[in-house]
C-alpha cells in the first residue's frame, strides 16, 4: 500500500466505492477489564439512499463499534491505520495519560498509513464519551471515522431506570450530485472543523425508524459528531427528560421540550411516549425543521416501572458536594484576571505565509491587553503583524498546525 505521511498528502482523496466492503451496521461491544479492542481504520462503501459513497469506517462500519464498558475498567485499544491519511485516536472526554489521547506530533507521533498504535484506555467516570481522529477531522471523521463509549457506572441507580435505550450519534454530510462534495489533500476544508452537510445521519443511517413501545421510558445516548453543525433536538408528542451530559449525569434532571448539542458534546435524554403512533426525531433551528429519524411507537410497554419513576427528577448528591468544594473558589477574589484574545486575520489582506489566526491569552490584571511576559518558545512574530504571546507554539506549518488539532477540542 502506498504511503503518505501529512508531509506528503496524496494528490487528491479517493472517492470510488467500486470494490469495497459495504460498510456494516455498528457492532455493541461489551469490554471487560483487560481486554484488548483491535480498531481497524479502512474504506467502506456506504449507501445513502439511492447513491453509494466512499466512507472510511472503524471496524468496517459507520459509526465505528460502540464500546461499553465498566467504570473504573482499563483496556488497550490496538489501532491499525489502512485509511487515506495519518490518523490518532482521541478519546474525546475520557481521563486518561496524556500519551494516549491521540495528539497528533504532541503527545504521540502520527500513526502512518500502513502503520499501527497501541493505546491503553482508562474509564474512570461513568457516562457517554466516544472516539475520533485528531488529524484532518474535517475530512477523516466527516466520513465516518467516530464512535460512542458507554461507559457503566459502578454504583447501582446511578441513572434513573429506563426500559430501553438506543446509543446513536447525530451528523450530517455534504452531498453534491450523488458524491461527497470534494475535500482539499493539503489543507483543511471550509473552518478549521470542517463544513455543514445536506444530508442528516442519525446513527450513520440517513432515514432510519426506530421502534419504541407505548409507556416506556427509552433512553437517548446522543453525541453529535458533526463537525460544525449545532443540532437542537426534540421528539415532539413525546416527553423528554434531561439525564446526563458530557460528563455523565445531570447535577438536576429536568424535564425539557428540546436538547441544544454543539459539535461533540453528548446528552442523555430519557423520553416517554404515552400512545401508539408515528413520531418523529428532529432538528429545529429558527427557520426550518428537519425530521432526522422516524419514531414507530407499538402498543407493547404499557405501564413499566421506569414510566412511574418518569416524573421524579433526581439530584446528584456528588455533583452538589462538588459545587460547594467549588464554592469558596468562586466566592474568592482573583489572583490574576486572564483575558482570551482570540485574533484573526483579514483573509483579504492576508500577507504570504500568516496563519488564520491565533489564540492568545493576555494578561488584564495590568489594565490592557498586552501580555505580562513573554514565555520560552511561545512568541510569534507574523509577518505585518504585531508580536502576540500564544497559548501555543507553533511547531507545525500553518496548514499542518490547523489541520491537525481542534481548537477548543478537549
Ligand atoms: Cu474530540
Amino acid at each position: 500500500m502506498q504511503q503518505h505521511t501529512d508531509r506528503d498528502p496524496p494528490a487528491r482523496f479517493p472517492t470510488d466505492p467500486s470494490g469495497l466492503p459495504e460498510a456494516g451496521r455498528p457492532q455493541l461491544l461489551e469490554l471487560a477489564d483487560g481486554d484488548t479492542l483491535k480498531l481497524r481504520v479502512g474504506p467502506v462503501a456506504k449507501r445513502l439512499g439511492d447513491t453509494t459513497v466512499r466512507m472510511l469506517g472503524y471496524n468496517g462500519s459507520v459509526p465505528g463499534p460502540t464500546l461499553k464498558v465498566a467504570q473504573g475498567s482499563e483496556i488497550i485499544v490496538q489501532v491499525t491505520n489502512h485509511g487515506d491519511l495519518d490518523t490518532t485516536v482521541h478519546w474525546h472526554g475520557l481521563r486518561l495519560e496524556n500519551k494516549y489521547d491521540g495528539v497528533p506530533h504532541e503527545t504521540q507521533a502520527p500513526i502512518p498509513v500502513g502503520g499501527e498504535f497501541t493505546y491503553r484506555i482508562q474509564f474512570p467516570d461513568a457516562g457517554l464519551y466516544w472516539y475520533h481522529p485528531h488529524i484532518r477531522e474535517d475530512y477523516t471523521q466527516e466520513l465516518g471515522l467516530y464512535g460512542n463509549i458507554v461507559v457503566v457506572p459502578s454504583e447501582p441507580g446511578y441513572w434513573p431506570p429506563a426500559d430501553r435505550e438506543f446509543v446513536l450519534t447525530v451528523d450530517d454530510l455534504l452531498l453534491e450530485e450523488g458524491r461527497i462534495a470534494p475535500f482539499s489533500p493539503v489543507e483543511t476544508s471550509y473552518a478549521a472543523m470542517g463544513r455543514y452537510g445536506n444530508v442528516f445521519l442519525v446513527g450513520g443511517e440517513p432515514d432510519p425508524v426506530l421502534e419504541v413501545g407505548a409507556g416506556e421510558v427509552v433512553r437517548w445516548w446522543l453525541t453529535n459528531t458533526a463537525n460544525t453543525r449545532v443540532f437542537n433536538l426534540g421528539v415532539p408528542g413525546a416527553r423528554m427528560k434531561l439525564v446526563g451530559g458530557d460528563s455523565g449525569r445531570m447535577e438536576q434532571e429536568e424535564l425539557v421540550e428540546s436538547v441544544l448539542l454543539a459539535p461533540s458534546e453528548r446528552a442523555v435524554v430519557d423520553v416517554l411516549v404515552e400512545r401508539p403512533g408515528e413520531l418523529a426525531l428532529e432538528h429545529h433551528t429558527p427557520e426550518r425543521v428537519y425530521r432526522l429519524a422516524a419514531v414507530t411507537v407499538g402498543e407493547h410497554g404499557h405501564g413499566s416501572a421506569a414510566a412511574g419513576a418518569f416524573e421524579a427528577l433526581r439530584h446528584a448528591p456528588e455533583l452538589g458536594v462538588e459545587r460547594q468544594r467549588l464554592d469558596r473558589w468562586l466566592a474568592a477574589a482573583p489572583d490574576k484576571v486572564l483575558a482570551l484574545v482570540a485574533q484573526m486575520d483579514d483573509p483579504a489582506a492576508m500577507p504570504a505565509g500568516a496563519g488564520a489566526g491565533d489564540l492568545c491569552l493576555s494578561d488584564a490584571s495590568r489594565g490592557d491587553q498586552r501580555p505580562a511576559r513573554p514565555l520560552p518558545q511561545m512568541r510569534h512574530e507574523a509577518a505585518g503583524r504585531r508580536p502576540t504571546i500564544c497559548q501555543g507554539h507553533r511547531a507545525h506549518s500553518p496548514t499542518r498546525r490547523r489541520s491537525s488539532r481542534s481548537p477548543g477540542d478537549l
